[in-house]
């Protein structure tokens, strides 16, 4: 049914050009990462629906007004992908040109074999492509990591820690790590800190964000609490992880509150006053099959308390998205959005078609997207007299008239094809694979 499908498709799209909407429908995935930069939400990577993996690079235009499940997403075929990658951390420069791509399951797009050959690859937004860094990354040599999430500091070095690694790539089996790696964006150059005191547990799928103090804050995941345990366990939620990047120095916090379930493949952002919102994930399992959902599906942690305190806002379970982890949150001024995903209460992937919107004002749901409100009938008034024609206007009418007449029957019939693709879609049943790593 594809290959017939895409033909006409094909043949829709070039002859008529129209519609976006409909000619750009981006693979369902999960594990991807999303990064804005200057009004575009950019989306990459990840594991797709059908167990495949993805090269395509996409994005959805923040400068205009939409409906959280009418979204007109642009494909930009130049910036595809160097490497297949899922697990991986997406870090944007500070003068907002360069994206850094550190780490996941590498796989070389020729050979389709793994390949942690290049680990860091950095993509320019001004020119749309990826490529190696260049000058090569210098200092340190950093092993490649899973399951990590990298933040940037305000004099351009991103800090990576620990994470997983894969050691046998056909079980999927590895290690959790607890060192602290940063890359310097500006020398170019990798460093693996030695830290002495009070080093956190081993730990891996985690969130991370940087306060305004230069301390990091990394929340749940997963962690092997001993050498002799068994297997991963949750990281307690309530112990919250602090790094000091002014003095490299490690520390911990109980925080208080409400009760929140521990998690990981989970998002969180940072608000400017400082409230870190973290949303949906899973409990821990070692096959993708054995994950539940956690509750609530969103909380807030308040760094602006010593200690931090957690709470759930009263309207958050109003409107919300359903239970879904390996998904992406983005803070675009009064809204976090929220792409793709897993979703654990119907066990399908997140329709490509939906993105959900908080918004950290108001605190709720919302199902619309505006910059600027989207302007009311009366501000854009429409000509009230039709305007007289000549006959060869008319002629021309007629024939624009007929021309569109018949474009919109071909969109119909197109319309009716795409819905019926989206069912049968859903209704294909997912192979599943193991993407929640075992200790070893
Ligand atoms: C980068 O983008 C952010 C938000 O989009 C903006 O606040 C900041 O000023 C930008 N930085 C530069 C150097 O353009
Ligand atoms: C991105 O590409 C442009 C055009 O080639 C170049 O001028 C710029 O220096 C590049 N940016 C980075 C960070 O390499
Ligand atoms: C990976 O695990 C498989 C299955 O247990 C084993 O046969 C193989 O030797 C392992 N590979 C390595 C490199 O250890
Ligand atoms: C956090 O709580 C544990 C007990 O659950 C306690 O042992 C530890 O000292 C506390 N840490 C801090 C920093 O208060
Ligand atoms: C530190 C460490 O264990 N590094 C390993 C990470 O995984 C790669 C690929 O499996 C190994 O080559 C490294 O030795």
């Amino acid at each position: 049914m594809h290959h017939p499908f895409n033909l006409f498709k094909f043949i829709f799209c070039t002859l008529l050009f129209i519609n976006s909407i409909l000619c750009y429908d981006p693979s369902k995935r999960k594990f991807h990462n999303s990064v804005i930069i200057d009004d575009r939400l950019l989306i990459f990577n990840g594991i797709t629906d059908t167990s495949t993996y993805s090269l395509e690079l996409f994005y959805l235009d923040l400068s205009k007004s939409f409906d959280n499940n009418k979204l007109t997403w642009t494909s930009i075929p130049e910036g595809s992908l160097p490497v297949y990658t899922w697990v991986a951390t997406a870090v944007l420069s500070l003068d907002n040109s360069t994206i850094y791509l550190y780490g996941g399951f590498m796989i070389n797009k020729d050979t389709s074999d793994y390949d942690f050959s290049n680990l860091v690859y950095t993509y320019n937004y001004s020119t749309s492509t990826w490529s190696t860094p260049k000058p090569k990354l210098g200092g340190d040599t950093v092993p490649a990591r899973q399951y990590i999430k990298g933040v940037i500091d305000n004099s351009g070095i991103i800090y990576i820690f620990g994470g997983y690694n894969v050691s046998n790539l056909t079980t999927n089996i590895g290690y959790l790590y607890n060192d602290m790696n940063i890359l310097n964006t500006v020398s170019n150059t990798w460093t693996t800190l030695s830290i002495s005191g009070d080093l956190p547990t081993i730990c891996g799928e985690y969130t991370a964000d940087i306060l305004p103090s230069g301390i990091i804050v990394y929340i749940g995941g997963m962690e092997k609490v001993s050498y002799y345990a068994a297997s991963f366990t949750l990281v307690n939620i309530n112990k919250i992880k602090l790094f000091d990047t002014n003095k490299y120095e490690w520390s911990q916090m109980n925080a208080t509150g409400d009760e929140i379930d521990s998690r990981i493949c989970f998002t969180s952002v940072l608000t400017p006053d400082g409230y870190i919102i973290i949303f949906g994930g899973s409990t821990y399992a070692t096959t993708d099959a054995d994950l539940s959902s956690v509750n609530p599906k969103l909380a807030i942690l308040n760094t602006n308390k010593n200690p931090f305190e957690w709470s759930i806002p009263s309207d958050s379970e109003i409107n919300s998205p359903p239970s879904i982890y390996g998904h992406t949150a983005n803070l675009y001024n009064d809204l976090m959005i929220i792409t793709f995903g897993f979703n654990l209460d119907t066990q399908f992937f997140s329709s490509s078609g939906q993105v959900y919107l908080y918004n950290i004002k108001s605190n709720k749901w919302v199902t619309t997207f505006g910059p600027s409100p989207s302007p009311s009938p009366s501000s854009s008034p429409k000509p009230s007299t039709t305007p007289t024609l000549n006959s060869s206007s008319k002629a021309l009418a007629i024939g624009l008239g007929t021309g569109i007449g018949g474009a919109v029957l071909v969109s119909c019939i197109f319309i009716a094809i795409f819905v019926y693709r989206r069912r049968a879609d859903q209704l294909r049943q997912q192979p599943n694979i193991l993407q929640i790593p075992s200790s070893n």
